[in-house]
């Protein structure tokens, strides 16, 4: 029988964000695994929660266990369904997947029930200060075969050039919902008569609007048939769905934030939402996220798992071992990831034609090479970018 013998995590920050990968070694020579534990502002915490409490409870448990091993150590510290220990327990939970497909000779994808797809088909990120360079950045991805583009117009919260803050305002990261509509809107509309139908659009509200403000938003964005409208609400105000729902045909992506399954079961028996956008990590790994994947499919709900740059490559493969299993795959973002990173990772997948292949290798596919991410250490900055507040200097959500 083969055992785990450690559980230890890897951090490394090759670009922006602060990535965690779990690695599990096993009594057999030669035989690990690698799972994603990226809390990107939390990377610390959770490597804590690895080494002091998901190691001495793991080593020495049987590899093969996986399920069991997920229920354990989802529930060892009585409180559950946080964003830190559920990132740690996905860590250990992906590097399990990706043993077993070793021991099996198989892509984790096999594992789960074969392939229904050739590829998984990819969104990436087109941003501008205005519609021309957000165009013309949209254009560039058409050119490179993306045919699901997000558009967004100063990243998330909208333009701040006409800001106007109290003098004593602090330091932040200041927007105004109210502001964020109406230049938005003109975006959009640039957007869809420079590209046509051809490209699909997709934006992200980032939680950034007051919730009515989000259900008129919507509502003025059906006329441009978005391919989704994302996180138009935050997490406590899911209550707004119904809302918006009755209201709205804008197909609505919600989930990056979830942590909880009670977050995520009422959007999807009620049909209230089009696809689930969880982070993988961020609800404990791929033994939840294929459960959610099918739960989801009972009612027409699609995938689009979370996945920008702070989503580890070792992340990324096993979201796309799930996209290429999962009979409700919707879309998959893709940061394009940077050449240091494609060296640290061998195996990363690249993307072709805006579609990202697996390399069809055992287990999840790909490697790290830990004495290159041993050079790209995590600083230990205090994040500016969520320090968001309002014009009059009241904190906001990020
Ligand atoms: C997205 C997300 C990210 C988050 C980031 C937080 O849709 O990709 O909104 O951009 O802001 O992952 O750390
Ligand atoms: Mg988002």
């Amino acid at each position: 029988m083969v055992k785990i013998t450690g559980v230890r995590a890897i951090l490394t920050q090759p670009g922006p964000a602060r990535l965690v990968v779990v690695k599990v070694s096993t009594s057999e020579p030669d035989l690990f695994g690698l799972g994603c534990a990226t809390f990107t502002q939390r990377p610390f915490a959770v490597e804590a929660a690895i080494s002091h409490h998901l190691a001495p409870l793991l080593v020495g448990r049987d590899v093969d266990r996986i399920e069991e091993i997920w229920q354990i150590s989802m529930n060892h510290a009585y409180w559950r369904n946080g964003p830190v220990l559920n990132n740690a327990v996905s860590g250990v939970d992906q590097a399990l997947w990706d043993i077993k497909g070793k021991q099996a000779g198989m892509p984790v994808y096999q594992l789960l029930g074969g392939r229904t797809r050739e590829a998984a088909t990819l969104y990436a990120h087109a941003d501008g200060r205005d519609p021309h360079e957000v165009a013309g950045n949209a254009l560039a991805l058409r050119e490179q075969g993306y045919r699901h583009v997000r558009v967004q117009m100063g990243l998330y919260g909208g333009p701040t050039d006409n800001l106007r803050l109290p003098p004593s305002a602090p330091p932040g990261n200041y927007f105004d919902p109210r502001g964020y509509s109406r230049p938005m809107l003109e975006m959009i509309d640039h957007l869809r008569n420079t590209l046509g139908g051809e490209v699909e659009l997709l934006h992200d509200v980032h939680e950034r609007l007051h919730p009515i403000d989000a259900v008129q938003f919507a509502k003025d964005l059906e006329q441009y048939r978005m391919f989704f409208l994302e996180d138009p609400f935050a997490p406590e105000d899911i209550g707004w769905f119904p809302t918006l729902r009755q209201q709205c045909a804008t197909p609505l992506a919600m989930g990056e934030l979830f942590n909880n399954p009670h977050e995520w079961r009422p959007l999807i028996t009620g049909r209230l939402i089009d696809f689930v956008r969880m982070h993988v990590s961020q609800i404990g790994g791929i033994t939840p996220a294929r459960g959610v994947a099918s739960f989801a499919a009972m009612f027409g709900i699609r995938t689009a798992w979370h996945g920008p740059d702070d989503t580890s490559p070792v992340g990324h493969a096993a979201n796309l071992h799930l996209n290429m299993w999962a009979p409700n795959f919707g879309i998959q973002e893709w940061p394009q990831p940077s050449e240091i990173e494609y060296e640290m990772f061998p195996g990363l997948p690249r993307a072709a034609d805006g579609y990202l292949y697996p390399n069809d290798r055992p287990g999840l596919g790909i490697d790290i090479d830990e004495s290159l991410a041993a050079r790209f250490p995590c600083d230990e900055r205090v994040e500016e970018w969520t320090q968001t507040r309002l014009p009059d200097g009241s904190p906001a959500r990020p």
